[in-house]
């Protein structure tokens, strides 16, 4: 059943746009104010709060009855909880670190769900002016134009986006780079945009075909999920199975069998629930 959310994305899509703006005009400043949050490589800074901020402040003001789920909202301690109440999912500058040094892939993430299940996905670049938006049933679009998943199938012909990670801690960088050296002779190539949610973009775009990420959040993700299924792919549990949106596991990929190829040879890990 398709749900009538013109008025929700017509509105976000306001918001989104005066928040990517100031991303943009913040981006090659260099004195930003940054912090630290789970670890040294951990950061967060006053734009991140700020977009945040823009965004529930808005989107409260036409909707007062949604709720929200803000990746600097839980940072200050309010719950991750996700019912079924309409709630957007937000993280207002997924790739932080990218935004730090000026290096162009950051983004505005946000997701609306309703019943626990995305009705609404976006992810926007300012820099570089993306705009990747999809909604249930309708398809997903750069910029307008609809987009769609690769149709590559096999491991051997793949392009996998993957990441290094936002902390130090030993036993974590092992993981990764153990995953780094079992694919690199199988595929045609690993990357790695410093954003989950533009990594997500890649895959539903076809300029990739498959993305995991072990560690992290449902903000990271919610948009990009349905941007991936709605270009065609799919998003499970990298070990296999459904995706637990919940759990700070993910992969991406332009089809099941890839998926599926994919999860098979990953080494897992298991972080701590949100
Ligand atoms: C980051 C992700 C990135 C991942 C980090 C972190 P942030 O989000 O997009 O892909 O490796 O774990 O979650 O902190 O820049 O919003």
């Amino acid at each position: 059943e398709i749900m009538n959310t013109d008025e929700f994305y017509n509105a976000v899509l306001q918001l989104i746009k005066i928040c990517g703006q100031l991303i943009k005009e913040r981006t090659s400043s260099r004195n930003k104010k940054v912090e630290t949050k789970s670890g040294a490589i951990d950061f967060v800074t006053e734009t991140d709060q700020e977009v945040e901020k823009l965004l529930i402040e808005g989107l409260s003001m036409a909707f007062p009855d949604h709720k929200f789920i803000g990746e600097e909202s839980v940072a200050g301690g309010l719950q991750c909880n996700l019912t079924d109440a309409p709630t957007w999912i937000i993280d207002p500058v997924d790739g932080t670190m990218n935004f730090v040094h000026s290096f162009p892939h950051s983004c505005i993430s946000i997701a609306l769900f309703i019943n626990k299940l995305p009705e609404i996905g976006i992810v926007y670049n300012p820099m570089l002016e993306q705009l990747f938006s999809a909604r249930k049933g309708k398809g997903a679009y750069l910029n307008g134009k609809k987009i769609n998943v690769s149709d590559a199938n096999t491991l051997a012909d793949s392009l996998i986006m993957m990441e290094f990670g936002t902390t130090r801690e030993e036993e974590r960088r092992r993981v990764i780079l153990e995953n780094q050296q079992k694919l690199m002779p199988q595929v045609h190539g690993l990357r790695a945009l410093g954003s989950a949610a533009l990594n997500m973009a890649m895959v539903a775009c076809g300029a990739a075909d498959a993305y995991f990420e072990f560690g992290i959040h449902i903000w990271d993700i919610a948009a990009g999920e349905l941007l991936i299924t709605e270009a065609g792919g799919v998003v499970i549990d990298p070990a296999g199975g459904d995706v637990d949106r919940l759990s700070r596991r993910v992969l991406g990929a332009s089809s099941k069998k890839l998926a599926d190829e994919l999860a098979k040879q990953l080494v897992q890990i298991y972080p701590e629930r949100d």
